[in-house]
């Protein structure tokens, strides 16, 4: 298993697990207040997450929920690029949730550590960009596209098919050039699966740990937990940790989440458990 993770100009050390605080820059996620205004509110909100502890940001400029719409590409920069030149001062390193390789081009050139690609690097020109250069890239997994996803996600054995899906995307990244300790792997929870596919990789993580890449686990405030708990988004704060921690103990390397200063401290409460059983 590795080590570190490699991203760009950082090595990141996998000995606890790391939170990567999400970002997005979306005019929803804030306030329509016009581009500037969102690109203020998404620097500020990752300036307290960075304060809170967050050892990788994650910004996005498409948002992934079901019947979400589509934005171009100059679109997307246009949310972007304010924030990924607005939090580098920061000093943390940044991922780009992008399904884009023209966007991937731009902000590779302009330092983001890692790419955070929902269809593992699908698109045609993704993966030589990744290739190019020296950032880290998350693989997902996903049954169907955005827009579909959900209507009637079906699987033999979501865990198998999940984990042979990223194996195959790994060897294949691997082959092309790009190095073991650049890659991460993701099951991709709420993507094309049901809340029992859900609950089923999770209970299951281990086995796509066993591939030998750091997972990534992005449970925070999805409706999986909406429809375990009957609460809206605003208010799965709770759940969210307490999936983040299930993760962890599953063998999840990093976790994507909302609520960096709360699962920090829930990681704490693990890290201090651990070894004295
Ligand atoms: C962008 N995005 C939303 N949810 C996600 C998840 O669970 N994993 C990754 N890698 N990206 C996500």
């Amino acid at each position: 298993m590795t080590e570190v993770l490699r991203c760009g100009r950082s090595e990141l050390p996998l000995e606890r697990p790391l939170v990567m605080g999400v970002v997005n820059v979306t005019p929803d996620s804030f306030y329509d207040g016009g581009r500037h205004a969102v690109a203020a509110a998404a620097i500020a909100h990752a300036r307290q997450l960075a304060g809170e502890g967050a050892d990788l940001l994650d910004v996005g400029g498409e948002s992934s929920r079901p019947g979400a719409a589509p934005v171009t590409v100059e679109e997307e920069l246009a949310r972007i690029l304010p924030v990924l030149e607005g939090i580098a001062e920061l000093g943390v390193p940044v991922s780009i949730d992008t399904t884009k390789p023209e966007v991937m081009r731009t902000v590779l050139a302009r330092g983001a550590a890692m790419i955070n690609d929902i269809t593992a690097l699908a698109a045609p020109g993704a993966l030589e960009l990744l290739v190019a250069s020296d950032a880290a890239v998350c693989l997902m997994h996903m049954q169907g596209s955005p827009r579909t996803m959900q209507a009637d996600p079906t699987y033999a054995d979501v865990t198998a098919e999940v984990r042979d899906f990223l194996g195959a995307r790994a060897a294949t990244c691997i082959k092309a050039g790009i190095a073991h300790d650049r890659i991460v792997v993701d099951p991709g929870f709420g993507f094309g699966k049901t809340v029992e596919h859900n609950l089923t990789l999770l209970a299951r993580l281990r086995e796509i740990a066993a591939l030998g890449f750091p997972v990534l686990a992005g449970w925070s405030r999805k409706s999986s937990l909406g429809r375990i708990t009957g609460r809206p988004a605003d208010d799965r704060l709770a759940a969210s940790v307490a999936a983040a921690m299930l993760a962890v103990q599953r063998g999840a390397k990093i976790v994507r989440v909302h609520d960096v200063a709360a699962t920090r401290d829930a990681l704490a409460v693990l890290a201090a458990m651990e070894g004295r059983a």
